[in-house]
C-alpha cells in the first residue's frame, strides 16, 4: 500500500509503470488530424491541383460520420481495400467503390462520393484504381491511398500502408 497522506502540491506520475487502460483504448488515440462527431461530414478532395492524392488521406472519423470525397481532376476512384493488399478490392467485393470519376480538365466540375462510417474499431483502407501505362504503375502504387481511423504509428498506420502499396501488385 502506498502512503495515502495529503500531498496537494504533488502530481502523481509513475513513468516506470505503464498502465494498459484496457477500457480506455479509444481515448488513447493520438491527436486526430480531422475529427468530427457522429453524423458530421468530413470532406476529402481527390486529385487536388492535379495531384494523385486524397486530401486529407489520414482521416479520423466516428460511427455515423460521412466521408465525402470530392473528385476535382483527372480520373480517379475511391475503392476500399485491405491492410495487407492495398491495391486490390476486398476479396469478397463487399467494400465501397466509387468507380471511375472522370473530370474534364479545366471544367471546374466536381463529382462526389460518400462513405458512411459504420464502425470505428478497425482502420478502413482505400486506394485509387487508376493505372499509368507510361509508368507501368497504378496510382495506388504511386501513393494514392488513404485510411479512415488508421493508427498513428506501426503496421496499421497510413505510412506503413503507403509503403506496402508501393511494392504491391
Ligand atoms: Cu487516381
Amino acid at each position: 500500500m502506498p502512503p495515502s497522506g495529503d500531498s496537494p502540491t504533488t502530481t502523481y506520475t509513475d513513468p516506470t509503470t505503464p498502465t494498459e487502460l484496457p477500457e480506455q483504448e479509444e481515448s488513447a488515440l493520438p491527436t486526430p488530424t480531422n475529427q468530427a462527431g457522429s453524423g458530421r461530414v468530413i470532406d476529402v478532395t481527390v486529385g487536388k491541383d492535379d495531384q494523385l492524392t486524397y486530401e486529407p488521406a489520414d482521416i479520423l472519423a466516428s460511427v455515423g460520420d460521412i466521408v465525402r470525397f470530392h473528385f476535382v481532376s483527372k480520373n480517379h476512384t475511391v475503392t476500399q481495400s485491405s491492410r495487407n493488399d492495398p491495391c486490390n478490392p476486398l476479396a469478397d467485393l463487399t467494400g465501397f467503390d466509387s468507380g471511375f470519376q472522370p473530370i474534364e480538365a479545366g471544367s471546374g466540375a466536381e463529382k462526389t462520393f460518400e462513405v458512411t462510417v459504420t464502425q470505428d474499431e478497425k482502420p478502413i483502407w482505400f486506394y485509387c484504381q487508376q493505372f499509368v501505362p507510361a509508368k507501368g504503375l497504378s496510382h495506388c502504387q504511386l501513393g494514392m491511398v488513404g485510411a479512415i481511423n488508421a493508427d498513428r504509428t506501426g503496421q496499421n498506420s497510413l505510412n506503413a500502408f503507403i509503403t506496402r502499396a508501393s511494392s504491391s501488385d
